[in-house]
Formats: structure tokens, sequence, C-alpha cells
């Protein structure tokens, strides 16, 4: 196994002339080939290497995140997002990257390079994604999250997966701080926001124990209801888009919860869009509603197929109860509202906030939409349990 260090562009082009498989698909020799750094996301370094026949993605961890060199990081993420690619890879096939080659030592992941995709925020904030991309994004929820459930696997299959995953430790606690907390507490250096527009909105949300006891809810779902293996960061920086071709990347994060928290992390990024850019309002809630009907459509699919060997669902198989589809969507529903409203403010006001606001026409309509997010944050989370179909949580938008 190789020995950890933080690769350069020559070190990583030694690392790959080493690997037959990948050498092959750059074609030539290390001398033919090219490596330049990518990185934009907050936690890793990512090089694209091209050769005369093709390119591969790189992308290793750093023992800190990248984007704050001061806060320590361990290095497994990148194993943990090599294990997502291949647990939701027979489910989604073609919605994520190929994974060429895992290095356990380097912490390196090599995968199929998206040459010709652009991240999907990017893309909104541009004006250039084209409309419906949402309705993948649902779909692919679907099929990853009925693949790893209860329903479709006996428990013990369940089990072993989510012993993988619940060591997936230092990046379930950037989550539990950074959207399920640090928002709410009036000390936390981390917070930042524009003052004074958003002080009075700020101090309501951190002082308003109604909500905190809502956001409670919320964290006990997030940590006890472990119904499929999420994606975990399902924001619209983790989707790669060229045309119809919609790829879901960076699933670092992954790990057993419930199903509305990919759905509503999506979600509110959509409406953080067209609150940043109104001109595309229409354009965002058509997509809202699309990605939960693609969701919707590709969990019943599975669910009525007679493929199914989970424990869950063993007595009416593969018949759904009208009751029971019922019962199971809104429960999603309600979590994807309360996450999505939890997306929304610490988008916001938390530690990573997100390019869609500066794409505002100027700092007044900036303010405004940043005021949106927090009002239609907190309504999301304190309102979550009523919310019960698209329709409604559109019409809290
Ligand atoms: C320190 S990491 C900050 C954020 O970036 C990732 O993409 C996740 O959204 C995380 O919350
Ligand atoms: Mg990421």
């Amino acid at each position: 196994m190789s020995a950890y260090r933080p690769l350069t562009a020559s070190g990583l082009i030694d690392t790959l002339a080493a690997l037959p498989s990948v050498s092959a698909i750059l074609g030539g020799n290390t001398a033919d080939w090219g490596a330049r750094e990518v990185s934009d996301g907050n936690l890793n370094t990512v090089f694209i290497v091209s050769g005369p026949l093709g390119s591969v993605c790189c992308k290793q961890s750093l023992p800190y995140v990248r984007v704050d060199p001061s806060w320590a990081m361990p290095l497994e993420r990148t194993l943990f997002e090599a294990r997502w690619m291949q647990h939701v890879s027979p489910a989604v096939g073609h919605q994520i990257p190929t994974l060429y080659h895992l290095d356990e030592g380097l912490f390196l992941i090599v995968m199929e390079n998206l040459a010709t995709h652009h991240v999907l925020r990017g893309a909104l904030i541009a004006g250039l994604a084209p409309a419906g991309f949402a309705a993948r994004i649902g779909e692919f929820v679907g099929h990853a999250s009925f693949a790893t459930s209860w329903r479709a696997m006996p428990f013990e299959d369940v089990h072993a997966m989510r012993d993988i995953f619940s060591r997936n430790l230092a990046l379930t606690r950037i989550t539990v701080d950074l959207i399920l907390t640090d928002p709410y507490r009036r000390d936390c250096a981390r917070n930042h926001w524009i003052s004074p527009a958003l002080d009075d909105l700020v101090t309501a949300i951190q002082q308003d124990s109604a909500l905190h006891a809502a956001v409670e809810r919320l964290q006990e779902r997030f940590l006890s209801c472990g119904q499929a293996l999420l994606h975990g960061d399902l924001h619209t920086g983790s989707v790669m888009i060229c045309g119809d071709d919609v790829r879901v990347i960076d699933g670092e994060f992954a790990l057993y919860g419930p199903i509305g928290f990919d759905l509503g992390m999506f979600t509110a990024n959509l409406i953080m869009n067209a609150y940043a850019q109104p001109e595309h309002d229409a354009w965002m809630r058509d997509e809202i509603a699309l990605l939960w009907s693609g969701f919707r459509h590709a969990y019943l699919e599975r669910w009525e197929q007679s493929g199914a060997r989970g424990d869950v669902g063993s007595l009416s198989r593969p018949t759904v109860s009208s009751a029971e589809r019922t019962r199971f969507f809104q429960q999603v529903m309600h979590d994807c509202a309360g996450f999505a409203g939890l997306e929304l403010v610490r988008r916001t006001i938390g530690f990573a906030q997100i390019a869609d606001y500066e794409a505002s026409q100027d700092r007044e309509q900036e303010v405004e939409a940043r005021r949106r997010a927090l009002i239609t944050g907190r309504a999301l989370i304190q309102r979550a349990f009523q919310i019960d179909s698209p329709e409604a949580l559109l019409g809290m938008i």
C-alpha cells in the first residue's frame, strides 16, 4: 500500500503510471500526460490527468479542510466515497462516474472524468442548465434509496452496510455541527451573515425555543432513522450535467439516514437559486415538482417489483397497499420539508454558504434573497409535519 502524502501533479502522474488499467485509458506514456488541479469543493484536492487517448479525474483527501487548513480532518473520507460508489452503482449505473481505482494508502480515488459536463450549480447560475434535470436526481434518489433499504435487502445485509457507513464519523460530525446545530447557536464563530441587514432574522432564529425544539426533532430523525444509504451532501454542487446526462458525484458524506434528507438538501438548493435569481422562480418550482415525481416513480417501480428480499414488506409484496404507500411518501415529504428548511438556514448564515447568492443583481437583491431563505427555512422547519405533498411544499415558497 502506498504511504500517504499530498500529491503534486508530477507525483500523481508517477502514481498513475504504475496502474496498467489507468495508463491504458490515458494512452501514450507519462511524457504525454498532463495534470491540472481543478479543486472546487470545500474538502479535497481534485486533478484532471489527460493523455493522448483519454483522461481521468483524481480526488485525494487532505489531512485538513481544503478551504480552511486550520481545521484538521481525518483522511478516510475518500474511502467512504469509493464505498458509496461501489454500493449504489448496481442500482444507479450510469448516474455516477465510473470508479477506476482506489488507493487506500494515498486516500486517492481515480474515476471517470466527466469532461463534457458542468457542475450544476454553476450551470444554474449561468442559466445554462437544461430544464428537467431534477427528474433525474429524483430517480437517482429513488433507485439508490430503495436498493439499500430494509424493503430491498434482508436485515442482515442492511446491518452489514450500516456497519460500514456508521464509521463515517468525521463527515457525519460536519453535518451534525454545520447543518443541525451551529446556525441556531448565538456564540458559534463559524456562522457569518450580512450584518446588520440580517441581524433581526438571525437573532430570531437563535432565540426561538420552539424552533429549536423542531430542529431537535430533525436531529433525532437524522441520527436515528437509518432508512437507506444516503448521498449525504446532495446539493447542486454535487451534480454534474451535460444535456440530459445527469451525474451525482462526491458521495463522501454517505451514511444511513432518512431519505428525505437527500431530497430536502436538493430542494433547498433549488429554492435558494430561485430566490437569488428570481427570473428562475417558475423553472425551479417545476424542478422541485419533477424531483419529487421522479423520486416517487423510481421508488415505487422497485417497490412493486417482485425481486425485493427485505424483511420490511415481506407480507404484502409485490402488492403495495395504498395506505402504506401514502404513509411512506408523506413521512418522506415531512422529512424533506424539514431538512430543506435546515439547509436554507445553514447556507445563508452558516460556515459553508453558496455562490448562487452572488449571482443576485445587487446587494439589495442579495439581502432580499437571503431574508426569504431564512423566513422560508424557519417556516419549513416548524411546519414540516404538516407538509404532505409537493404542492404543500411549493405553497411555502
Ligand atoms: C467543512 S465542509 C463544509 C460543507 O462542504 C460540504 O460540501 C458539505 O456541504 C459541508 O457541510
Ligand atoms: Mg462535496
